[in-house]
């Protein structure tokens, strides 16, 4: 059976470890694995990009450079069903997420993770796009039939928001959605046992994040390889002098363990095989160091040969195929609800 696989990263600053690991490289592992008739629809969700503020004069060049940094990653735009695009550049998006805010209930979104953790960082300015943006996410990925959606473990309950949606949808009106597979099908297919979540090297109880000012704790794709070295070997740990897994008592360490299994390409249980026993945590942080000095410099030199003409011209080309997709969705709900004649 053919399958669809979709992912966008925001473009509102630059993009961190956390995005790579969570993200994009689960991304290019299913690319790379990709069969006859699958397609792959990669996206700059930019019109997300400001549901929190930014500096809008960066806005257009950090698109870019996300499309820039798939395509240094491994994405290879040349393959026919590969789709690389801008989310503002093809309307049905917008279209499609006012009338499914019209299906999703008040009390959903409020219990969005994700939106209570930004408003109260934000105080009284909450914009109601950040409320709502998780039914724009909805919209992206069910107007291409993704039934993949790789992202990291802090976007699940977004995921399964488009899941009830698609599903709510199709029960009021017939087959209109694919719906996108349960999450643990999800891991699976990208080939984890868990939930991808990189946390902030000073506070490893925090997720890294590209919006929260943490310079020390967060490493941008875009540091000095040697700059970021630093920020593992002064790593946050603790004093208990033993490697483990364990979220509950050793954040750090375990943080740094998935870093390391994560770009060495190795499953998490043979990282902790590796380390097992070790009292000190220096060796543990110099060889995680390493490991990202050379993706930080592999990464960085494949980007820097990609022009902004390069990344516009894959841009033009995916956004006009990725148009005629979602237009064909956009009619058939357009059809369901009523707007447009059915027959
Ligand atoms: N720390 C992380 N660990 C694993 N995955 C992560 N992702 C983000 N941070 C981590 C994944 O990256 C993708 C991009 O998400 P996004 O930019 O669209 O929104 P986000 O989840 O809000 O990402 P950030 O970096 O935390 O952005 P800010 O700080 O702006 O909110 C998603 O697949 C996400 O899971």
């Amino acid at each position: 059976m053919p399958k669809t696989v979709l992912t966008g990263l925001r473009a509102n600053g630059e993009l961190t470890l956390g995005n790579y690991l969570g993200a994009i490289l689960p991304m290019v592992q299913t690319l790379q694995n990709l069969e006859e008739g699958d397609k792959f629809f990669l996206f700059v969700p930019d019109l997300h990009s400001f549901t929190t503020p930014i500096d809008h004069t960066q806005l257009y060049r950090n698109s870019l450079n996300n499309i820039k940094i798939y395509l240094a990653s491994g994405v290879d735009s040349n393959r026919e069903n590969v789709f690389l695009y801008r989310q503002s550049h093809i309307p049905a998006h917008s279209e499609l997420a006012w009338i499914l805010s019209c299906f999703t209930y008040y009390g959903e979104l409020q219990r969005m993770i994700q939106f209570k953790e930004k408003s109260s960082q934000q105080g009284q300015n909450v914009s109601v796009g950040l409320f709502t943006y998780p039914i724009l996410m909805a919209a992206d990925i069910l107007l291409y039939g993704a039934d993949y959606v790789p992202v990291g473990e802090d976007q699940r309950q977004h995921l399964e928001l488009a899941r009830d949606l698609a599903i709510r949808f199709n029960n009021k009106f017939g087959e209109i959605f694919v719906v996108p597979q349960v999450w643990q099908k999800q891991l699976e297919f990208v080939k984890r046992v868990e939930g991808t979540k990189i946390y902030s090297l000073t506070d490893p109880t925090k997720k890294m994040s590209k919006s929260i000012n943490d310079p020390k704790g967060t490493i941008l794709l875009t540091d000095k390889p040697l700059d970021a070295a630093k920020k593992i070997m002064s790593a946050a740990t603790d004093n208990l002098a033993s490697i483990n897994w364990d979220w509950n008592n050793q954040p750090g360490i375990t943080n740094l363990l998935q870093i390391y299994a994560l770009l060495k390409n190795i499953p998490t249980h043979e990282a902790v095989k590796i380390w097992k026993g070790q009292t000190q945590y220096s060796n543990l942080k110099k060889e995680t160091a390493e490991l990202v000095v050379e993706f930080l410099t592999n990464l960085q030199a494949r980007v820097s040969k990609i022009t902004d003409a390069q990344a516009e011209d894959i841009l033009q080309k995916g956004e006009i195929n990725a148009t005629k997709i979602a237009k064909q969705t956009l009619l058939k709900v357009q059809k369901a609800v009523g707007v447009v004649k059915s027959q």
